[in-house]
């Protein structure tokens, strides 16, 4: 201890019992102030910039031209290839692949699944058509100009949604997960978990691969999640409500779409206009909409 420093604490120790006082509430209310500060910082900024943080993207869908859509379709898969448009549609005894002309809607050809098979999402890559099967365990090969079969293979897991991103084929099965699977043999060869602020998101459904991400339906939902393919992040959020058609609008209508499984379920990209069809079960309308930005 230096010398200065005994001298000071020894001024302090002989001071009046009132000035020491003084000197201690002094300390205290310095010590209240620093605390409030502290905590005024804590509730004003930490809380705000963590909901920041959490807080999603979510953008509306702005339709830019409506068309008729099969209202008796229990649309799985939708994908368009050209001036075609391929959707795959599911339930046991009614599922079928068809082929349309777009932007006509005449209806070209159907290829009819087997009553104990409940179709599921389509893709096309290499001039095959890849159409999975709910609970079956199988996805047929299909020849993509005659829809006729080439061959079958299996997989584990169900079988929801179905896209490619040019290499290998991309499947949901009602979870959070993403398989990828080989192009030529299905053999699963990856995957990813889609996550929103760190937070799985289940019930990924139909699935489309536009320009480097993947496009993702929620099941029973009005929400599309637009994921980063190498990390599983949700980058953005689609909301689909307004497209949502009048007759499964209101609660007569949300009745009714629940007792009929009628739910947003369709995303196609149009390569050439850079914009998206969407539709959904048993929609009597097809939506044209614009495909909103991402922030990367
Ligand atoms: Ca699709």
């Amino acid at each position: 201890m230096s010398g200065q420093t005994e001298h000071v604490i020894m001024c302090v120790w002989r001071m009046p019992e009132q000035a020491r006082l003084f000197l201690l509430k002094k300390e205290r209310r310095v010590s209240v102030v620093i605390y409030a500060l502290f905590l005024f910082y804590v509730l004003l900024f930490v809380p705000s910039e963590t909901a920041a943080a959490q807080k999603s993207i979510v953008v509306r869908a702005h339709p830019i031209r409506v068309m008729p859509h099969d209202a008796k379709a229990f649309t799985q898969g939708l994908f368009l290839d050209g001036g075609i448009l391929y959707e795959s549609e599911g339930l046991y005894g009614r599922s079928r692949i068809v082929r349309r002309e777009f932007p006509q809607g005449r209806f070209l050809d159907a290829e009819h699944l087997a009553p104990e098979y409940f179709g599921e999402g389509c893709a096309m890559i290499g001039g095959n058509i890849f159409l999975l099967t709910w609970k079956e365990e199988r996805a047929f090969v299909l020849d993509k100009t005659t829809l006729s079969l080439k061959k079958t293979l299996s997989y584990n897991g169900e079988g929801w949604g179905l896209t490619t991103d040019g290499t290998v084929l991309w499947r949901s099965d009602g979870s959070a997960v993403l398989t990828r699977h080989d192009a030529t043999n299905f053999f699963p060869v990856g995957r990813i978990v889609a996550r929103d602020n760190g937070v799985p998101v289940p019930l990924l459904n139909e699935l489309e691969w536009v320009d480097g991400w993947l496009y993702a339906n929620i099941w029973k939902s009005d929400k599309i999640a637009v994921i980063d393919p190498q990390s599983g992040d949700v980058a953005l959020w689609i909301d689909c409500s307004g497209l949502v058609p009048s007759i499964y609008a209101g609660e007569d209508g949300k009745r009714r779409a629940r007792e009929t499984g009628a739910c947003l379920n369709g995303i196609a990209w149009r390569r050439e206009t850079d914009t998206l069809l969407i539709t959904g079960k048993l929609w009597p309308v097809l939506y044209e909409i614009e495909r909103p930005d991402i922030p990367r």
